[in-house]
């Protein structure tokens, strides 16, 4: 006899956690000792996952959960989570949509603001007390300059959206073409780079997206275009920006997500024309509980056997 148990594989909200474990048995997969051991005990009584986007769940641990029918995600990312095999085993898998999706493009805006006009140097300049006896560096316009999306679901045309706010010129490349929108389509990333001075990452992560930002992207950048990454650092090769950050052919970077979270190469660290943010693109009070009770209304369905409000 199976008892109904979650497997919670990283942290999430206390509060969703404290919810999750009032109704049903949460074990913290994260904070076993012997996670292998534990999941040979105790991987028949789960029946459910919860898990973060930027987590997801391996198929070595999914293998050892023969009662599980969930995976609910607290994200919007799936690419962490072995699809192939969820569908295989009739597993059914929920992420937190719409609800972060203003917040992430509100971060893509912060980012490309703070790295063409040098916020953050601008701070420290006035903290330092430089201001006293220098002048200020000067940044680059925003307003009417041309923004490249790679990328044009809900969070890529939340971004347009707001750029249109900025008067800035608006061209995207995405899975597929959406021609009920009014921006400009390339055919290719390369293509978009060449004609954008902020090319924005707004696309899902994985292995069909893995380095599409490679050198040859960078190279067609324009000397002064930015790239801003709120999507997964997967999507870049982090060599190749570095290099080309170095070599000056791009003007700099801002970026949410990494190759390797939490490791950021020392090398952008030490780069000023880099903006580094610690994958907060969805980190505000307001959705963060939002995404918490996405979740726990999938969990309840599912516990419920009721319609899964967001399946994929
Ligand atoms: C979250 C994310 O930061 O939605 C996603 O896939 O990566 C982010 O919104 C993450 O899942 C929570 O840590």
């Amino acid at each position: 006899m199976t008892t109904q148990a979650i497997l919670l594989i990283a942290a999430v909200p206390d509060a969703l956690l404290d919810r999750l474990a009032s109704a049903w048995t949460v074990h913290r997969l994260f904070e076993q000792d012997d996670p292998q051991t534990f999941l040979a005990d105790k991987g028949d009584t789960i029946k459910a996952v919860v898990t973060r986007g930027d987590v997801g769940v391996r198929k070595e641990v999914l293998e050892q959960l023969p009662n599980a029918g969930l995976v609910a995600v607290f994200g919007v990312g799936t690419d962490a989570t072995d699809l192939n095999y969820t569908r295989s085993k009739n597993i059914a898998v929920t992420i937190t949509s719409g609800v972060l999706t203003n917040d992430v493009a509100d971060m893509a805006m912060g980012l490309l603001l703070a790295a063409s006009r040098r916020l953050c140097q601008g701070d420290s300049f006035v903290r330092q007390g430089k201001w006293l006896n220098t002048a200020p560096t000067l940044g680059n316009q925003v307003s009417g300059k041309r923004i490249g999306i790679l990328g044009m679901g809900n969070i890529g045309q939340a971004i347009a959206r707001r750029a249109a706010g900025f008067d800035m010129q608006i061209s995207y490349t995405s899975r597929s073409r959406h021609d009920a929108l009014p921006y400009a389509w390339h055919d290719d990333v390369q293509s978009l780079a060449r004609d954008s001075d902020f090319l924005v990452i707004a696309a899902a992560g994985g292995e069909s997206t893995k380095g599409l930002v490679n050198a040859d992207v960078l190279h067609a950048l324009p000397k002064h275009a930015w790239l801003i990454n709120i999507a997964r650092g997967t999507l870049v090769d982090q060599s190749a920006l570095i290099q080309a950050l170095r070599k000056g052919d791009i003007a700099g970077a801002a970026l949410d997500v990494y190759e390797q979270e939490p490791q950021v190469p020392e090398e952008l660290i030490a780069m000023s024309n880099v903006v580094l943010q610690p994958h907060v693109g969805s980190a505000t009070h307001e959705t963060r509980q939002k995404m918490s009770d996405v979740v726990f209304a999938n969990v309840e369905a599912f516990f419920k056997a009721d319609d899964l409000p967001n399946a994929i």
